[in-house]
């Protein structure tokens, strides 16, 4: 069920039950008190969750992170839902992690540690699977300093022998030290390989357009709507990893450009995996406009979004241009519904930038999208001509690794 798991029930068929635990500190806002977005987590990474408990506190408990009172009625909400597990909303350390499986007799994952198992399930590519393989040792490596629980399971069950001797946790952590260092230079190899790529496209000529966005906002849903394609759209977190290009016809103007379906992002998600993933997630940085997808009917539309920047940020695309979607809006109420399917918002930079009210399943608002997709290409060519086409650049008719498909643009003025 989590990373600290041996190959577990989920991954054999059948589900692994448990309890969600989400701590309500009270401040920064963030906090999910329904629990939902941790139990969509849970279920993509094939869990069933059984009941959920919030608990409410000032600071977390060093040792128990919950307390030791909270701590004893999860474990007897575990004994009488028959859970497996535990999986808790925030980041555990090591400690705390070792210390709740002691006390609640049940294996215990944190939020960080599923998502790290659901990447690594859907990873496709080489490099995904290589970036996703190295957030997974580096997530274990500091849990190992401190003796992690996994490998006492591995020795024979929890709470049954003692730990692993030093000097086995000594050779452990040597050894993902090692792998850690091999898969970095791995990674490093292929991220190379791909600036060529990139540089490749961008003789092209080829106008980008990246679909970013919280998890679940539905931009593989509207990147089909938009190619008629088929990405994997699923109400699962992260159905996508792999970034997945195709050509998008604007009209004779605007011409063709390319659009990119892309990982989506999530609150806390591990730092880890943002920096091993630094490379599809600069993909995004690289667009010439970001499709922002977002899902309007979510009552945390406006911390999802903020979240999304927060990324954006730190992947240095906040000053790539933006346009912004407002999907799904046909679960919307009439009295929430916009009065205009486009108009125009500030965001947290200042840049105004245009909005568009779309539903990516019934089809609603997409001609209008992509009408003001066309608008927006067309300003940006005017403003910055791209670098004229290199029709007969041998490279650009090599067979690419990259899904992305040639397309020189060669309507616009
Ligand atoms: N009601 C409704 N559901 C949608 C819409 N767009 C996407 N979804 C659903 O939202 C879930 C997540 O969609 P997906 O495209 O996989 O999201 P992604 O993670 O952003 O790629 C799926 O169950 C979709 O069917 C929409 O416009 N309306
Ligand atoms: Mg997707």
């Amino acid at each position: 069920m989590n990373s600290s798991s041996p190959p577990s029930a989920a991954s054999a068929g059948n589900a692994t039950r448990a309890v969600l635990v989400g701590v309500d500190f009270g401040k920064d806002g963030g906090f999910d008190p329904t629990l939902d977005e941790l139990a969509l987590l849970a279920q993509s990474a094939g869990d069933d969750p059984v009941a959920r408990v919030v608990v409410r506190r000032k600071a977390p408990d060093a040792a128990l992170f919950v307390g030791s009172g909270k701590a004893d009625e999860i474990k007897t909400l575990v004994q009488s839902t028959g859970a497996q597990g535990v999986i808790f909303d925030q980041a555990l350390s090591p400690a705390q992690q070792r210390n709740l499986e002691r006390h609640l007799g049940v294996s215990v994952a944190d939020r960080t540690g599923v998502i790290l198992d659901i990447f690594a399930a859907r990873a496709q590519s080489h490099e995904g699977k290589l970036q996703v393989e190295l957030a997974r040792l580096q997530y274990m490596a500091t849990r190992l300093v401190r003796r992690w629980s996994h490998l006492e399971r591995q020795s024979g069950g929890i709470g049954l022998r003692g730990g692993p001797g030093e000097a086995q946790i000594e050779l452990d952590r040597r050894m993902i030290g090692e792998r850690i260092k091999s898969l970095k230079e791995r990674l490093h190899k292929v991220k190379r390989q791909r600036g060529t790529q990139r540089k490749a496209r961008e003789r092209r000529g080829t106008f980008g357009i990246s679909l970013v966005g919280y998890t679940n906002a539905g931009k593989s849903t509207l990147f089909n709507a938009l190619v008629k394609a088929r990405a994997l759209a699923a109400d699962q977190l992260f159905a996508t990893l792999d970034t997945t290009t195709r050509a998008l016809w604007l009209g004779d103007e605007a011409g063709s450009v390319s659009l990119s379906d892309t990982v989506g992002f999530i609150r806390d998600l591990p730092h880890k995996l943002v920096e091993a993933f630094q490379a599809t997630l600069q993909e995004a940085a690289d667009a010439d406009l970001l499709l922002h997808v977002a899902d309007a009917s979510s009552p945390l539309l406006l911390e999802q979004s903020t979240e999304v920047e927060r990324v954006l940020d730190e992947i240095g695309a906040a000053q790539v241009p933006q346009l912004l979607v407002y999907n799904k809006c046909d679960l919307l109420a009439d009295s929430q519904r916009p009065r205009r399917n486009v108009d125009w918002v500030e965001r947290a930079n200042g840049q105004r930038v245009r909005r568009v009210f779309v539903s990516a399943r019934s089809g609603e608002g997409i001609d209008a999208l992509r009408e003001a997709l066309a608008d927006t290409v067309r300003e940006r060519l005017k403003a910055a001509p791209a670098p004229s086409p290199a029709a007969h650049d041998p490279r650009s008719l090599a067979p690419a690794a990259d899904p992305s498909l040639p397309f020189p643009r060669s309507h616009h003025a």
